[in-house]
């Protein structure tokens, strides 16, 4: 199960001083460490991978969240020392097999995700629903911080959770991805999302500390 709360992009930190982020994110109470897996291919741009993951691994506690933006996600997985208890989402657009990889995944005991891009229909998910553990709503076309929301998938939002609770899946959660700012976490909040990626919008700005920024957004979602 996907806890509710604040998932902070590793993207956005600063990698000149990754240690006093990592501090920062643990005092702010961070739920999740989300790393955007980027290949270039599925996504216009590369960022993150295993070799940061795994050093990563004891630098923290705090649990790990992986985003996998990349073609054919159950070949490149295995590059992946994945943990029991890690959370790992796969995009529906990136594979033939959605529910041969989730269900794997399941097997080693991760909680799983199937993303959606912006424009990609809900009903997609039909049937994968009883080998995953939440859906993340991109709330921006993947492969970049710092991008405007796509508002319409405030709307998609909202349907998700009525399309769950009408399939009987109401313990299913919902992680929004792109551009949460103080202000778009309260619409996210109130259309239904239940865990927040934060980055350049929400966690990492330039006008308050990470804990600053922590402390706010807590309070809007
Ligand atoms: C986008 C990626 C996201 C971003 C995050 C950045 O491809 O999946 O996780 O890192 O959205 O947040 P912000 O607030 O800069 O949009
Ligand atoms: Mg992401």
């Amino acid at each position: 199960m996907l806890k509710n709360g604040i998932s902070a992009s590793m993207m956005c930190v600063d990698f000149k001083d990754t240690k006093k982020d990592l501090q920062a994110l643990s005092d702010a109470g961070i739920d999740y460490l989300h790393f955007d897996i980027m290949d270039g291919d599925f996504v216009p741009n590369y960022a993150l991978g295993p070799c940061m993951i795994n050093n990563l691994r004891t630098a923290t506690n705090i649990p790990f969240d992986i985003h996998m933006m990349v073609e054919h996600p159950e070949q490149k997985l295995e590059y992946f020392d994945l943990k029991e208890g890690d959370v790992v989402s796969i995009h529906v657009e990136s594979t033939h097999h959605l529910q041969r990889v989730l269900a794997n995944l399941k097997k080693k005991g991760i909680i799983t995700g199937v993303a959606l891009n912006p424009a990609t229909p809900i009903n997609l998910i039909e049937y994968v629903l009883d080998v995953i553990d939440f859906v993340l709503i991109m709330t921006v076309n993947p492969g970049y911080a710092g991008q405007a929301l796509v508002e319409a998938t405030l709307d998609k939002i909202t349907e998700l959770r009525a399309y769950l609770d009408k399939h009987n899946k109401g313990n299913i959660a919902i992680q929004v991805d792109g551009n949460v700012s103080f202000e778009n976490a309260v619409r996210m909040k109130k259309a239904g999302a239940n865990n927040f990626v934060a980055g350049t919008a929400g966690l990492f700005r330039k006008d308050m500390t990470i804990v600053e920024a922590g402390t706010k957004l807590r309070s809007c979602i």
